[in-house]
């Protein structure tokens, strides 16, 4: 929280601390008051003002969604006038969203079904129906296979969404559908362990395990699974694996054995352990070292191509500040929820379905942002122009 202040408000962040064990004294109940300032004010200006140029960022559908679950964690229900409208704006978008992939499936939504799926989660929590043919999109985007873009992220969100669902008795016409979606999703993402013990990848398993502990009578398998993804992840932890507070958000609920389908019914009465900030001990002061760092964008012409020297320890996003300093290089970024997201390099902004990829050489995509990403000495970085 005292890191974000100053950057965009996250209510990932919140809901994180609200279903963890912890609770953070007055900073919390501070930081909701700065997110709903903030979320309220960006709604009315977008119901009084239909003036293109406003140049300040409205929420995203799933920025919305992710507030209605800060709401709940704090055991609110939408139902004011103000909250009204935002579940009409939430289902505006659903139903945009429902047309973008259109009656035989072919089409994208605009976002992704990571937050179609989180919409649909977030207004089941607050006991908002959606119509079934919203529902039936994400159901059949399960039920095939083939479907392109189903991380185990986004399978995992979409299996929450369905859960919440069954619980709650809502969409009781899909309920079968429902019922088998929730197997398949479990199916998917017990196979994707890995042999360490992830779900997908490291930052995938907090999500996959909060899918998971929503089932009711898991079976034997899915019990060894999950305790060895949870070894999987308390040694991650200690290997410092999780720095980026949105993918630390997602992990405290399951270090808590609790999911965001708990959000049904949240107890704001639980007693929590007061989180004494922690105040980091500088190391030794000892000058590191200058490492050198190969960046190389194959895909524009003339190619680019150079060795650049950090600071050990340096972020990738410093390398690329400093490729932009000795000249040549461009790059730009947006602000999100995850940190800065790398939009266009050299000029070239990824546009429609296409983003820029992070690689470490020979072919390895990198398993964090920019800012996050820490290279090594000698090692090679390609920033790639994919589709995804
Ligand atoms: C959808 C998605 C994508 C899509 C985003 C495009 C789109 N139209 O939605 C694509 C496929 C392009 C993508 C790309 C990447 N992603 Co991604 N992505 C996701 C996913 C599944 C959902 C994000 C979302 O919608 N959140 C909800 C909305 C409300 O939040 P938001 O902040 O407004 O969402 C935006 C950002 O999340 C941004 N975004 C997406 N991924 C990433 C990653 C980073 C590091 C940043 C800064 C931003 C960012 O795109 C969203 C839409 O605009 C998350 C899963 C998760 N568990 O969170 C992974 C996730 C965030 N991505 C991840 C990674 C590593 C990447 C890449 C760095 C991969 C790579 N090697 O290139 C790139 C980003 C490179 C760059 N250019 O900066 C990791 C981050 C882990 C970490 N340590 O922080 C996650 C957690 C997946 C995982 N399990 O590994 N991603």
């Amino acid at each position: 929280m005292d890191r974000l202040s100053l950057e965009q408000l996250n209510p990932s962040i919140y809901v994180g601390l609200r279903l963890s064990g912890l609770q953070a004294g007055p900073k919390e109940a501070h930081y909701l008051h700065s997110l709903k300032l903030s979320y309220q004010q960006s709604l009315l200006r977008s119901a009084s003002s239909n003036d293109k140029s406003d140049s300040e960022a409205k929420p995203s559908m799933g920025q919305l969604a992710l507030y209605l679950l800060a709401l709940r964690a704090n055991c609110e229900f939408v139902g004011s006038r103000k909250g009204d409208r935002l579940v009409s704006q939430l289902k505006g978008f659903l139903e945009t969203e429902k047309r973008a992939i259109g009656h035989n499936h072919k089409g994208h939504p605009h976002t992704s079904y990571y937050q179609y799926g989180l919409s649909i989660l977030a207004l089941c929590l607050h006991r908002k129906r959606v119509h079934d043919s919203v529902v039936g999109k994400l159901l059949y985007a399960i039920e095939h296979e083939q479907h392109p873009d189903l991380s185990v992220d986004t399978t995992a969100m979409a299996g929450l969404a369905f859960s919440c669902l069954e619980v709650s008795n809502l969409n009781l016409n899909q309920r079968d559908r429902i019922a088998l979606a929730i197997q398949r999703v479990q199916e998917r993402i017990l196979r994707a362990q890995t042999p360490e013990g992830h779900f997908g990848n490291v930052y995938s398993t907090p999500l996959a395990l909060q899918f998971l502990m929503t089932s009711l009578k898991p079976t034997e398998k899915q019990g060894t699974a999950c305790l060895k993804a949870k070894a999987a992840l308390l040694d991650s932890l200690q290997h410092k694996a999780f720095q980026n507070p949105l993918v630390i958000s997602q992990l405290l609920p399951v270090l808590n054995q609790k999911s965001y389908v708990a959000l049904i019914s949240p107890n704001c009465q639980a007693p929590k352990v007061i989180l004494e900030t922690v105040k980091e001990t500088p190391s030794q002061t000892q000058v590191p070292e200058v490492i050198h760092v190969t960046l190389k964008v194959p895909s524009i012409f003339p190619p680019y191509k150079h060795s650049i020297s950090v600071l050990d320890g340096s972020s990738l996003e410093d390398v690329l500040k400093k490729a932009q300093e000795h000249g040549r290089f461009r790059y730009g970024t947006q602000a999100s929820l995850s940190g800065p997201y790398l939009t266009s390099v050299m000029g070239k902004k990824a546009e429609g379905p296409e983003y820029w990829q992070l690689l470490r050489a020979p072919n390895i995509p990198l398993l964090q942002g920019i800012a996050d990403y820490r290279p090594r000495d000698g090692e090679t970085i390609e920033l790639r122009l994919v589709r995804w």
